[in-house]
């Protein structure tokens, strides 16, 4: 099939071999809260807060940081290529004691630290500004009242340490979110005064150089609870990141349903830094269902491939879905992820643009189209085995195996 495949493209000018070597450069940031539903590891859990939500209450999931890294494995040992892991300030490890979020260092992430380096993943990370008694008001570097701000201002400069630290150790740049909940559940009167409490926070958590990491910060639309104003805006963190040299995260849920991020790339790319993708699926609201093969994911890696952005755009996933075997989660997740990046990479893009340049819209409807049947899927398997990873659904039987065995014995 590959043979065949790989004739059918070169009729188009594709180097299937090229598009394979291409992919295995590009690193997908896999979350790790998809494997505990977003509790952490912290030893007083308040709970999932911050307007975000998993639903679902599937047998076997993670309750210990080495279960979830072994969850991790299990579900990486299914995706081809290496990549990176993303961790949450609250997966934390002070072994049973309790340190507050704003004295964690760099020793609470040793354990994850010497993990990646053992198997040879990239370490992004994420202060977690919510589940916590100081964002119960539903505030935090936006809140008129300093104690609470001042204890997130130094709970990210915690945060944007270990990342140096992280990124130092594993010798790769580590990525940092920085999202914060904030937001009105009824009609404020005073937007304007909690986002300049945002930007004074920011002004403060930034005020020193990481020279291992990099900084993101996050919009959203709306969240639960918090449903008439967001304090983090769009139109706030594209300013701030513009005027302050900060990468700006694009989350695929976070933004009106008729907007698409995949339209947003080249609209903001060449103002930032960089962007960092938050892949998700948004099921009308920012549900965060696990992402699926579908016409945005194609779109938004086409926008990164067609334009050769893989060195400024940041491949992050965010979906938490605790209805479904969570590592099937991460594998469908990821594996569809890259599935779009290969079809991308398999696209005659220089003869499309070439037609669209000259106006002939007629010819690259008729191509588009036509690509959509070539058979990326022969040349999807050949990567997988190349790569040592099960091409088919395969990995589904091993990973039944998986939950009968270890999940649901937990
Ligand atoms: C919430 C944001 C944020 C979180 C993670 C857990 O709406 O998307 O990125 O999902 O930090
Ligand atoms: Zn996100």
């Amino acid at each position: 099939m590959y043979k065949i495949a790989k004739e059918m493209y070169a009729k188009y000018g594709v180097d299937t071999e090229k598009a394979m070597e291409k992919l295995k450069n590009i690193p997908i940031s896999m979350h790790c809260w998809q494997g505990d539903d977003v509790t952490g590891f912290e030893p007083s859990d308040t709970g999932l807060t911050g307007g975000i939500q998993t639903t679902g209450n599937y047998p076997g999931k993670a309750t210990t940081p080495s279960e979830l890294r072994s969850d991790i494995e299990k579900a990486m040992s299914y995706i081809p290529g290496k990549h990176r892991i993303s961790v949450h300030a609250s997966y934390s490890e002070t072994d049973g004691k309790k340190v507050d979020r704003n004295n964690l260092e760099p020793k609470h992430f040793e354990n994850w630290v010497n993990w990646a380096k053992e198997k040879g993943y990239g370490l992004d990370f994420n202060p977690t500004m919510f589940s916590h008694p100081m964002s119960d008001t539903g505030f935090t570097l936006s809140s008129h009242d300093k104690a609470i701000r001042d204890f997130w201002i130094e709970h990210a400069i915690c945060c944007r340490k270990i990342a140096d630290y992280m990124g130092r150790e594993l010798n790769s740049t580590t990525v940092t979110n920085h999202w914060i909940p904030d937001g009105f559940k009824d009609t404020p009167v005073d937007r304007y005064a909690t986002r300049q409490n945002l930007k004074d926070s920011l002004d403060k958590i930034f005020s020193f150089e990481t020279p291992n990491n990099l900084d993101s910060v996050e919009s959203k639309v709306f969240g639960i609870g918090a449903e008439s104003c967001t304090i983090g805006s769009a139109e706030f963190y594209t300013g701030y990141a513009v005027k302050n040299n900060k990468l700006i995260t694009l989350d695929t849920g976070h933004f009106h349903p008729t907007e698409y991020v995949s339209d947003k790339i080249t609209g903001i790319i060449d103002f930032v830094p960089g962007i960092l993708l938050h892949v998700s699926r948004p099921v009308r609201w920012d549900s965060d269902h696990v992402v699926i093969l579908d016409e945005e994911l194609k779109a938004i890696m086409s926008e990164i491939i067609r334009n050769n952005f893989t060195d400024k755009v940041y491949i992050g996933l965010d979906f938490f879905d605790a209805s479904i075997n969570r590592i099937a989660a991460w594998v469908i997740g990821t594996r569809n992820t890259l599935k779009a990046l290969l079809i991308s990479l398999l696209e005659p893009t220089d003869m499309l643009k070439k037609l669209e340049h000259e106006g002939d819209f007629t010819s690259r409807l008729a191509l588009l189209e036509e690509l959509k049947s070539m058979p990326w899927m022969a040349v999807w398997n050949e990567y997988c085995e190349r790569n040592n990873v099960c091409a088919s659904s395969k990995w589904l039987e091993e990973v039944k195996k998986y939950e009968a065995d270890v999940l649901f014995k937990r």
